[in-house]
């Protein structure tokens, strides 16, 4: 099975086991973008945070024809970065990084536990419902505006 088959059939998986939650979906480019979302961490009984970070979990497919990357993330909410998981020892710890490759007719899955877009030092009073707009930018796509439901679910 190719990876984007393998890649397809998770996707499918994904959107069983998220039934009827409406995260977004986006097309732009050539870049697709299913499921993104905000998981906001330590949510109150009012639906904001006690946390000053949040991560976006997403899965992006690159239709382009091109090989691509992402390349860094914007919004006015927070400061937001690109990070993996690794090993240190035998702790998981979260690294940034500058880039995610994105091969043409490939995927990137961001999800908990492995590579995520993480927000830091939260503005605004961002709660559970808000829609916040996040610019992704890929180097050959450009810029692509992807509107995320803020949730208290991974
Ligand atoms: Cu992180």
């Amino acid at each position: 099975m190719s990876k984007f088959a393998a890649l397809l059939g998770l996707l499918f998986v994904l959107i069983i086991v998220m039934g009827c939650t409406n995260w977004s979906v986006v097309s732009q480019n050539g870049i697709e973008v299913n499921q993104a979302h905000i998981y906001l961490p330590a949510v109150t009984s009012d639906g904001t945070t006690e946390s000053n970070v949040a991560a976006a979990y997403m899965v992006i497919e690159n239709m382009s024809g091109k090989d691509d990357r992402l390349i860094g993330v914007n919004c006015d909410f927070a400061d937001a970065e690109l990070h993996t998981m690794s090993m240190d020892g035998d702790m998981m710890k979260m690294t940034p990084v500058e880039a995610f490759e994105l091969p043409n007719e490939g995927g990137l899955i961001l999800q908990s536990g492995g590579n995520h877009i993480m927000f830091i030092g939260l503005r605004d009073n961002i709660r559970v419902g808000d829609e916040k707009q996040v610019v992704l930018r890929f180097e050959n796509a450009g810029e692509v505006v992807v509107p995320m439901l803020v949730t208290a679910e991974k």
